[in-house]
């Protein structure tokens, strides 16, 4: 039976290992922050398996847990946050509030965050600027995981892209996609439980096609979602959290900082829309919910995020089954 904790138990667990290996107290609680809403979510690729990579990163000290996130101004619809190699959700909260005023003033804004090590679940880091009325855009990259259209090396990350839609008596519309056929994490959990891939998420070394995620795992590379077009956008979120920000591409990212485990430092790009400012402030809300009820009107379609969000109450009453050989990693940390 695998262990059962409330979704506080699962903060409490998070943070005081992420304390122990050398966070301070405000990065711990923001990863925790971040790890915890994964699992109530059952985003589990991203909720408590993701702590030993973070521990890594600590230990091999490629992550300084006691960073002090700066913000600066570059214009003032551009607020940029260095990080200074501190895990992104501290520093995504640090210029939050600096984003939200930035778009109510001038209608649209953007958040560059460099210097971050991201390994999270993208989509709450637009539902939470959403939470504020607003609509947002995130992007990061990763490191050399996803072939190109037509090739059978890993060149771009699984690189995820989230959209967030505000709603006044619903939660946010949100979705949040890797540019890959299945996130990474996805694919360590198939080959953890010993489930084979769909077809066509990845190939083996040698470029065969693979269901086998060990094998995609161990020198091989998962595929773009929907072939050239899912490559198109791993590229184009290269180039947003990359060159665009002064940050490095994934490429680039293996090779300067390959050899460490856990989140690597890269980049991180937030757009965030005023819905009010775009000349239908009476209206966007209202003709909004008239196609997600067309939407609905079809048999066994669904808003992208309602299966996530589903889990919300459920996790919350009654807590999340953890892993038995991801709890007993977790109490060796925490011990
Ligand atoms: P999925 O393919 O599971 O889901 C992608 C999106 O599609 C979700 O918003 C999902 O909503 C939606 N969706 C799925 N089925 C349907 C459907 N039938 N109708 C409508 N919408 C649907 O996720 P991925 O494997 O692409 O990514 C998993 C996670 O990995 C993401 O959270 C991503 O941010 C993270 N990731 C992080 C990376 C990083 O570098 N930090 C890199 C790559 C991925 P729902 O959840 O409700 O099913
Ligand atoms: O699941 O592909 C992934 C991923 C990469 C970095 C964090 N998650």
């Amino acid at each position: 039976m695998p262990k059962r904790l409330t979704v506080d138990e699962v903060h409490a667990l998070a943070k005081s290992i992420l304390v122990k290996h050398g966070c301070s107290d405000g990065h711990a609680d923001a990863v925790a922050d971040t790890v915890t809403s994964a699992e109530r979510d059952h985003a589990h690729s991203h909720g408590l398996f993701r702590i030993p990579g973070y521990v890594d990163a600590l230990k091999s000290g490629s992550v300084d847990g006691n960073a002090v996130p700066e913000i600066k101004e570059l214009t003032p619809a551009i607020v940029r946050v260095d990080g200074k190699n501190c895990f992104a959700p501290l520093a995504l909260n640090a210029g939050k509030d600096c984003l939200v005023a930035a778009t109510k003033n001038i209608g649209i804004a953007a958040m560059p965050l460099i210097r971050v090590h991201h390994f999270a679940a993208l989509w709450k880091e637009t539902e939470m600027f959403a939470e504020e009325g607003l609509i947002a855009m995130a992007f990061t990259a990763y490191m050399p995981t996803v072939a190109p259209a037509g090739g059978s090396k890993p060149l771009y990350g699984t690189n995820p892209m989230s959209f967030a839609w505000p709603r006044e008596n619903a939660l946010p519309m949100v979705f949040d996609q890797a540019s890959a056929a299945m996130a990474k994490g996805e694919v360590m959990l198939a080959d953890r439980d010993g489930h084979p891939l769909p077809d066509g998420v990845g190939i083996t070394s040698d470029g065969t096609p693979t269901n086998d995620p060990g094998k995609v795992l161990d020198g091989g590379c998962i595929l773009p979602f929907g072939g050239y077009k899912g490559a198109s956008i791993a590229l184009m979120i290269e180039l947003l959290v990359g060159p665009l920000i002064g940050e490095t591409t994934s490429p680039e990212t293996h090779r300067r900082y390959g050899s460490v485990s856990g989140p690597l430092q890269g980049g991180e790009l937030v757009i965030a829309i005023d819905p009010s400012k775009f000349g239908a402030a009476s209206t966007w809300a209202g003709d909004a919910e008239a196609l997600f009820d067309d939407l609905h009107a079809i048999d066994g379609a669904r808003l992208p995020g309602a299966r996530r969000q589903s889990h919300r109450e459920g996790a919350l009453e009654g807590g999340v089954d953890i892993n038995d050989g991801l709890m007993e990693t977790l109490e060796a940390l925490a011990a």
